[in-house]
């Protein structure tokens, strides 16, 4: 089994500093929010930008800005932004990331309700992520909230827009999208091409229990405040790092080592 690889998704888009008030916002408090969390384990950190009165934003100067102070603590965490930013956000806006350079994005392999919204992701707005992300050299995750996104990447293979092997993260439990139960997850762990990859990211409640069954059955796992804003029913989460150190936590007591960046450099077939 290859060593776990934890993704911290430190910020998101939705959740807000009245919900968990040690979200981190500013340039500044996201990349030191990430580089505890990197020390505590987590060898991908998936960001979402935000203006410093919280809005969600996708403009490149402010990734940029993250990417450099990550850089400027000596992380070399791999760095991997998101397309998907807010439900509001035009594809225009959420390309622009890309323009940063990172060294992952996500691709959202498919429309679906979102809470009270929807998640508008076009095809013709998927094949151009797809291909500007081949053209920058960027790995992208692919982001699965329903089963037939899957088809919709694998139709984007056959396009020669996105490579195998794939890697995918289940997103699940997200409310009007796929709920997050363990016979969902071996559902689509069985409908991915064998040699890809996955990890999984479970919404609230679901967290923890798919993170758990991820660990034993060679996935890998997301966690932090842009999923999962609690440590336990009832019990906020004191911090992203936290989180990060439960996983790392329960991994080694079942065997299962944790990947450095590099490592997961390597599983995923990211070149430095
Ligand atoms: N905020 C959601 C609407 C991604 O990061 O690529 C979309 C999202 C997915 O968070
Ligand atoms: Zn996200």
């Amino acid at each position: 089994m290859d060593k776990l690889i934890i993704t911290v998704a430190v910020t998101g888009a939705e959740v807000t500093r009245e919900q968990q008030p040690n979200l981190p916002i500013t340039p500044d408090e996201i990349a030191e929010d990430v580089y505890q969390c990197w020390k505590a384990g987590a060898s991908i950190a998936h960001i979402h930008a935000r203006l410093p009165d919280g809005t969600p934003t996708q403009s490149k100067e402010v990734y940029a800005e993250i990417k450099r102070k990550i850089r400027e603590k000596g992380c070399d965490i791999i760095i991997q932004f998101s397309t998907g930013g807010a439900v509001w956000h035009t594809p225009e806006e959420r390309i622009q990331c890309l323009d940063a350079e990172p060294e992952m994005a996500t691709l959202s392999a498919g429309s679906c309700n979102f809470g009270d919204d929807v998640f508008m992701n076009s095809p013709k707005f998927m094949e151009l992520l797809a291909q500007r992300m081949k053209e920058k050299g960027i790995k992208p995750e692919i982001e699965i909230f329903e089963p037939g996104m899957i088809e919709n990447a694998l139709r984007l293979v056959k396009k020669g827009l996105l490579e195998l092997p794939l890697h995918f993260d289940f997103v699940l439990g997200v409310p009007g999208a796929m709920t997050g139960t363990i016979d969902d997850l071996l559902f689509l762990v069985r409908k991915i091409p064998a040699g890809c990859t996955w990890s999984v990211a479970g919404i609230g409640r679901y967290e923890l229990p798919l993170a758990v069954h991820a660990i034993v059955m060679g996935g890998h796992v997301r966690v932090g405040f842009e999923d999962n804003i609690y440590y336990r029913k009832g019990e906020l989460a004191k911090s992203n790092a936290q989180l990060v150190e439960r996983i790392v936590r329960i991994a080694r007591e079942v065997g299962r080592e944790i990947a450095t960046p590099d490592e997961a450099r390597a599983i995923l077939g990211i070149q430095k």
